[in-house]
């Protein structure tokens, strides 16, 4: 028997081909080549942007030097961010290099636990920083898109189980209409409700890596989700009741699972099913309120389809699945196939962006790219990786795809979870060995930077 699956797992890991396509990217030139910029073309009202979320420039970090307690600082197995990239204090200069790129949206993240950190008990002086932040950013000219929740939130709330209650929603709801009814004063328009909500839930109860870091609860994942998305409609219901005008989505984040065998029946049936969950399952909802969590959590909700004005697309990459035994079956993930461009610890698969913005396409909004970028400790595949995934999302608008802007991930290298301080996602370097945590703009980066400033009228930078 032990021979048997000993060959069985020799003949299941013969490799034939790949099923997921892959492009002839060969005669794409160099981003900084003018003959790029002739093959890349985006209409004059496309926007270029960046994003962050607060706990990863900001840190614990609050108004008059005080430091709060969030779902993430609370584990002290965790990595921390201390005070981050010191953006509280040092935001201007952070939309002055937004500004200097060439960008002209700021997808930012204001922390509900700095608002709010005891229930009830809202922080005006913080509330009064965001005012100030968004105040400053429009003074240049760059819109904000407001994220309410990106993977931090106060104790109190996670102490009366969250999300896991249906009931507890009102308190985001509560939180979500103090901030707009502040920002609307101010012209605040685009808001966000959730950054990568299934990516929470899924790390959160299925894989244990995000709070509440329960381990294969993959219903209660669901629950948790439905009950975030009936407040996204909620919430949608009641901005636009106020602001016709408000733009309402959120952050979706994409990772096309692929079976790692073009013939393992059981690889597919993984990736059928959790690439629903992952990746469709969402897109579902937005068209049609149709929450199906892979026939363990269903529900029609209401009012849904009306409640996303935009589809606010994630993308870094593709994941393979792959058969690890025989028997029993035990799939395993790997990160890519061994002619795949490694960006740090993920493939470089930037044709996994347009089986994506094929997909988002079906809810029939407008798709705005949200969050794309990668790490580049060594310094030799930023360049590359932006180059493909721009020309993808130019490809796609001359197919005529709905697709109005991009915002990089991110501008600055920044706190990145359970990664830590060790991940370089920024165009900016921030000096954190030397401790001054200056901002450099990073060589590699600058091609990239000066294809945004083109199209905002700005000259090239050296
Ligand atoms: O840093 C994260 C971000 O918080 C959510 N999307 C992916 C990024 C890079 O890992």
């Amino acid at each position: 028997m032990k021979r048997l699956s000993i060959i069985a797992l020799a003949l299941l890991n013969l490799q034939l081909a790949a099923i997921e396509p892959y492009w002839d990217w060969s005669m794409l030139p160099h981003t900084s080549s003018p003959l790029f910029g002739q093959l890349l073309s985006f209409p004059k009202d496309f926007v270029w942007g960046t994003a962050s979320s607060a706990y990863q420039i900001e840190g614990n970090v609050s108004a008059n030097g005080k430091l709060v307690e969030n779902t993430w600082t609370r584990d002290a197995s965790k990595p921390q961010a201390g005070i981050g990239t010191d953006h509280w204090h040092r935001y201007k200069e952070d939309i002055d290099h937004i500004y200097e790129s060439g960008m002209r949206v700021y997808r930012f993240h204001i922390d509900w636990s700095k608002i709010e950190p005891e229930q009830g008990h809202i922080d005006y002086d913080a509330l009064e920083h965001y005012v100030d932040l968004v105040k400053y950013m429009i003074s240049k000219g760059i819109t904000p898109i407001v994220c309410l929740f990106h993977h931090t939130w106060p104790v109190w709330f996670a102490d009366k189980g969250g999300f896991e209650k249906a009931a507890n929603g009102e308190y985001f709801v509560r939180y979500a209409r103090l901030i707009f009814d502040t920002l609307i004063q101010h012209d605040v328009h685009w808001w966000m409700t959730y950054n990568e909500p299934t990516g929470v839930v899924l790390e959160g109860y299925l894989r244990g890596k995000l709070p509440p870091g329960k381990v294969g609860c993959l219903r209660q994942a669901g629950q948790v989700l439905l009950n975030m998305y009936k407040t996204h409609v909620e919430i949608a219901q009641e901005f636009k009741k106020i602001d016709p005008s408000a733009q309402l989505g959120i952050a979706h984040v994409m990772q096309p699972l692929h079976p790692y065998h073009d013939y393992n029946p059981l690889e597919y049936a993984i990736c059928r099913y959790f690439g629903y969950l992952n990746n469709q399952l969402t897109l579902d909802f937005m068209k049609t309120g149709m929450f199906n969590w892979g026939g363990l959590v269903k529900e029609q909700v209401d009012g849904a389809s009306e409640a996303f004005d935009y589809v606010g697309l994630n993308y870094y990459t593709h994941t393979l699945i792959k058969q690890s035994s025989c028997p029993p079956f035990l799939p395993d993930t790997v990160a890519w196939r061994p002619f795949e461009i490694k960006a740090e610890k993920k493939a470089l698969y930037a044709e996994g962006l347009y089986e994506c913005i094929q997909k988002a396409a079906q809810v029939g909004k407008p798709i705005y790219i949200t969050e794309n970028g990668t790490s580049d400790n060594e310094g030799i595949v930023r360049d590359e990786y932006i180059k493909k995934h721009l020309f993808v999302v130019s490809k796609a608008l001359r197919e005529g795809y709905d697709i109005r802007g991009y915002f990089y991930w991110s501008l600055w290298d920044s706190f990145n979870w359970n990664g830590g301080f060790t991940k370089s996602y920024g165009l900016y370097a921030v000096d954190y060995a030397g401790k001054t945590l200056n901002r450099t703009l990073r060589d590699n980066a600058k091609p990239f930077v000066n294809i945004m400033r083109a199209h905002v009228g700005m000259q090239p930078i050296a």
